[in-house]
């Protein structure tokens, strides 16, 4: 089955590596999302946020809550991160989102869009609140997943172009739109296409 994933990320303005990381993976019978934001910026962000990506990648049978629980142990000694993970099963189109820190996420279904909110705190020092949220998805919702040097509720149908074009430009041209100067910037986009 083809899936229909894609990411962009882009450093703060002057800094040469950027601070936020995406990834997804495919693992039976599951989809995974995350986008994680290294406090600060610079390569110590990064850092972080790649070796949050990296516990996530070693773990993809894991619930979302036990991977916040690793991901908060793997990164105690880097700067932290502010993580958001979604796990999703195509044949049914179940999905299990969750968030700490300032990482959103969008569903945009036919006519409405939900924020699915989070928790507090820092993966890698603590973090309180952790709720994993429930959907079922229907085939043409969209997810968008990104960090804070983006806007709060960017208006992402306005820049969302014709269908057809890959996500990861879809991706871009939220960036392209939506980031902020002062920032790392980061978006993770999954249609749902089953
Ligand atoms: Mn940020």
């Amino acid at each position: 089955m083809a899936v229909t994933i894609g990411y962009a990320t882009r450093p703060l303005a002057g800094e040469t590596v950027c601070g936020d990381s995406c990834g997804w993976w495919r693992s039976g019978e599951r989809i995974v999302l995350a986008v994680a934001d290294g406090l600060g910026h610079g390569p110590e962000a990064a850092y972080a946020s790649e070796a949050a990506l990296a516990c996530i990648a070693n773990n993809l049978s894991r619930t979302c809550e036990d991977l916040f629980a690793d991901c908060d142990a793997c990164l105690q000694d880097t700067r932290g991160v502010a993580l958001a993970v979604a796990i999703i099963e195509p044949a049914t189109g179940l999905m299990t989102v969750c968030t700490v820190g300032n990482i959103r996420v969008l569903l945009l279904c036919d006519s409405k869009d939900s924020r699915l909110d989070g928790g507090r705190g820092i993966v890698g020092a603590g973090y309180q609140n952790l709720v994993p949220e429930t959907r079922v998805l229907a085939p043409g919702n969209v997810l968008a997943m990104f960090s804070d040097g983006l806007d709060q509720f960017p208006a992402l149908r306005e820049v969302f172009v014709e269908p057809g074009v890959s996500a990861k430009d879809q991706a871009q041209a939220i960036l392209d739109h939506c980031a902020h100067n002062d920032d790392d910037a980061s978006v993770l986009i999954y249609r749902h296409e089953f």
